[in-house]
């Protein structure tokens, strides 16, 4: 998968894509990171990436232009494009849009950046999408959180195929629950339905514990949820215990 990031701040990028998981696939060739410095394609000889908005009020705009030769430029070199505008007007950023996104051949992430971006860049993207209820300064670091979710969705990335599945968000609940050695740390101990080398009992273990999590945590993730006549049951058991 490709993956192009157009910024005015591409040394932003360089630690995090050569690092971990990320830095592996780019070795194994499964990702391609292309970034593209939109000052590149200013037109005058101050480069000026930014303007002061018309009508007046504080802040700085990004301007349009620069931004249009960018994504030309883009398009000339990969075929297909998704243009995606990271802002904060932009649709709510989940695992649903993530998984969306990673069947992308080529996904090209634009980085807002000042108070806002010329209205007619909208009109240029294929998709505007934010991370969240929060301000950034900037979507540089929305674009890397995209990009770490996108990512490990490309098959090949994860090393191991099945993970992905068996975790937090794919059937609406958070994880369970993990431990590793010792099972006793400062008188916490490892749960007994871990060690019992029961795979029935642990699984049992282990969806009784994402039902109660996500209920205390996120009760609003149980609105949209589906339960079988088992997570049924549970849910009665995690409730009853909770009284
Ligand atoms: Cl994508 N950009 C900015 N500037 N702020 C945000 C955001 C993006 N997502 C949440 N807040």
């Amino acid at each position: 998968m490709i993956f192009t990031i157009l910024t005015l701040f591409p040394a932003i990028f360089e630690s995090p894509l050569n690092e971990s998981l990320i830095k592996k696939a780019r070795d194994k060739g499964l990702l391609e990171f292309n970034i593209v410095n939109i000052r590149d394609f200013t037109t005058d000889i101050h480069h000026t990436a930014d303007d002061a908005p018309f009508g007046g009020g504080a802040g700085m705009v990004m301007k349009v232009e620069p931004v249009h030769y960018a994504m030309e430029q883009v398009r000339k070199e990969h075929a297909q494009p998704h243009f995606v505008l990271l802002t904060p007007h932009g649709r709510r950023f989940d695992q649903h849009v993530a998984a969306r996104l990673s069947h992308m051949p080529h996904l090209a992430l634009l980085c807002g950046r000042y108070e806002g971006v010329d209205e007619r860049i909208h009109s240029l993207v294929d998709d505007e999408v934010s991370i969240g209820d929060y301000v950034l300064a900037g979507g540089e670091t929305a674009a890397l959180v995209v990009v770490d979710a996108v990512s490990r969705l490309v098959p090949g990335v994860l090393g191991n195929e099945a993970s992905p599945v068996d975790e937090s968000f794919c059937d609406g609940l958070l994880e369970y629950p993990q431990y590793t050695r010792p099972r006793e740390f400062m008188d916490m101990q490892v749960p007994d339905a871990l060690l019992s080398g029961n795979h029935e009992e642990i699984r049992k273990w282990r969806r009784k514990e994402s039902l109660k999590r996500t209920i205390l945590r996120r009760p609003d993730l149980m609105e949209r949820f589906q339960p079988t006549r088992e997570d049924e049951i549970m849910i009665r058991q995690v409730v009853g215990e909770m009284e």
